[in-house]
């Protein structure tokens, strides 16, 4: 059986062809510099290494994929990102991965699969990342991770050069959504054809966040005992919580509402993979910035299990005697 996991291991992907404005690739040297490493050291109990950036190639190699943008470099980024992600869950660590932009998605999943094909994935987004080449209206490949991942649609995509180290293996079976807002008409389609289990944000109205993922959980898992992949998508929040990315969404997540659903992940003991994408400092102001940043620390600070009620002073047990 799974045994909760207190050590961590950070990766940062500094990528942003998956989407086509400036800035997300500066992400993991913001949040870095926010203070990740230490915020997380801080949490009773963690282990922490940082395992630094993917190098990301800048070679622009010259095949094309109708309507899928920059699919060389998507492409180089995730086959390094996938090992780096497989071998920090090898150590024994919770792959932690800053991104980068939401095509990153592509290459933690297959990393965390590759060492355990158990896992279950909980996409936490205000958009499904379900489209493909044929049925995105962007052509932008952060738009098209979970499409690429899930066996299920592998029929519906055409050979893809350069993609060969992936085979998706994923079954969407073991996918669910939570967040939902701006789902574009083919991935309403796909996402009702395979009964994906998915909570918009209309279900997390309705029943509030905590029922909401403890459903998801469930019904992914009823036995509790797979290990969990987690995709946050900072848009996920609402834009007034969360400024600074690329594609903004109003009407989603409170920062409250995320940490909730995080600490309940937490609790599970069973989460290996997390990551946190589309963070783009280059939008906004300093404010915006801050904010985001901010948001998205708290987001994996309490899926890494920071308390809000604190935590007592190590091997001590009474107030300091004067
Ligand atoms: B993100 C979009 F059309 N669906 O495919 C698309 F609305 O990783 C948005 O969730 C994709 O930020 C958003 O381009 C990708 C669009
Ligand atoms: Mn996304
Ligand atoms: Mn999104
Ligand atoms: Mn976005």
């Amino acid at each position: 059986n799974l045994k909760p996991l207190n050590r961590v291991g950070v990766i940062g992907v500094p990528f942003e062809k998956g989407q086509k404005k400036y800035g997300v690739s500066i992400a993991p040297a913001a949040v870095r510099a926010a203070g990740l490493i230490d915020e997380l050291k801080e949490i009773d109990g963690l282990d922490v290494k940082d395992f630094g950036d993917i190098e990301t190639s800048s070679c622009e190699n010259n095949v094309n994929v109708n309507n899928m943008n920059h699919l060389p470099l998507v492409s180089a980024c995730n086959k390094n990102l996938s090992e780096r992600v497989s071998h920090v869950l090898k150590d024994g660590r919770i792959a932690v991965t800053v991104g980068g932009d939401h095509s990153i998605g592509v290459g933690t999943v297959d990393g965390h699969y590759n060492v355990n094909e158990d896992m279950i994935l909980i996409w936490v987004d205000a958009h499904a990342d379900i489209n493909t080449n044929k049925t995105s209206e962007s052509g932008s490949v952060h738009g098209m991770p979970v499409a690429l991942l899930v066996r299920e649609l592998s029929d519906y995509w055409p050979y893809l050069p350069t993609m060969d180290w992936q085979v998706p293996r994923f079954s969407i079976k073991n996918l669910g959504y939570i967040g939902l807002r701006s789902v574009d008409k083919y991935e309403r389609l796909a996402i009702e054809k395979y009964n994906v289990p998915t909570f918009t944000m209309e279900d997390v109205d309705l029943h509030g966040v905590e029922k909401s993922i403890t459903h998801l959980l469930k019904v992914l898992d009823p036995e509790n005992r797979k290990p969990i992949h987690v995709s946050f998508d900072i848009d996920s929040l609402d834009a007034l919580e969360a400024p600074s990315t690329g594609t903004p969404v109003r009407g989603g997540l409170t920062l409250r509402e995320a940490i909730k659903l995080m600490e309940i992940i937490h609790a599970t003991g069973r989460l290996r993979a997390i990551d946190l994408v589309e963070i783009n400092p280059a939008i906004g102001n300093e404010n915006d910035r801050k904010r985001t940043i901010e948001a998205g620390l708290c987001v994996l600070k309490a899926a890494l299990g920071f308390s809000r009620k604190g935590s007592p002073p190590k091997g001590i047990t009474d107030l300091p005697i004067q």
